[in-house]
């Protein structure tokens, strides 16, 4: 009896050796992403959202009026203007972070991280 734990405990070392692949390419964030702004609070959820470079972020917009204003920076995407119950979305081509408002409510904010694609295998 006492053998099982060892022989389960060999085989959990193995599994996790044959597991373990090379994933040099693997993108460090997905390349898309979604961000509800609340409708009974004046919030985006989640507030700090990662993108892949050239991945698309949707805004959903429930009954209360909100806007995604975009702090000045290079490579921002458009604004979304103010609307409700309505989705917007906006492609992000350049890494950075990006930083955005709604300037209906005062402390409504949110960030996209934009990661850099990775680079090209070369062969
Ligand atoms: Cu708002």
């Amino acid at each position: 009896m006492r053998r099982i734990p060892l022989l389960t405990a060999v085989a959990l070392v193995a599994t996790a050796c044959f597991s373990e692949k090379p994933e040099p390419l693997e993108p460090g964030a997905p390349s898309t992403g979604a961000v509800t702004a609340s409708s009974t609070a004046n919030s985006f959820t989640p507030q700090i959202l990662n993108v892949l470079q050239g991945g698309t972020v949707t805004w959903t917009f429930g009954t209360r009026p909100h806007n995604v204003t975009f702090v000045q920076t290079a490579g921002a995407p458009q604004n979304v203007p103010t609307t409700t119950s309505n989705t917007a979305s906006r492609t992000f081509a350049s890494p950075g972070t990006f930083a955005y408002v709604c300037t209906l409510h005062a402390g409504m904010v949110g960030t996209v991280n934009v990661v850099p694609a990775p680079t090209q295998p070369t062969r």
